[in-house]
């Protein structure tokens, strides 16, 4: 995303057009742009599209990606001691 574009979306989110964000507009922003990183990854995890992430679903990504993982494979366990060869 470039600086300019940024520059255009602070203008939609300055609902008193004062020409800066207060925190209650910042805030609002910052949701949007959240729940679109948010909408991203859900639809990463949505491998069929079809608006529910299942838990194969969420597998079968986490096999992929390694995400949330930290690349862990097979019987590691998630959240055990640290295994950095
Ligand atoms: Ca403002
Ligand atoms: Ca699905």
């Amino acid at each position: 995303m470039s600086a300019e574009s940024l520059r255009e979306r602070l203008g939609e989110f300055d609902v008193n057009d004062d020409g800066a964000l207060s925190l209650d507009e910042f805030a609002q922003w910052h949701a949007t742009m959240m729940r679109e990183r948010m909408v991203d990854r859900f639809q990463h995890l949505d491998a069929d599209a079809d608006g529910s992430v299942t838990p194969d679903e969420v597998d079968s990504f986490a096999g992929r990606a390694g995400w949330m993982l930290g690349g862990m494979r097979g019987g590691s366990p998630i959240g055990g001691t640290p295994d950095q060869n």
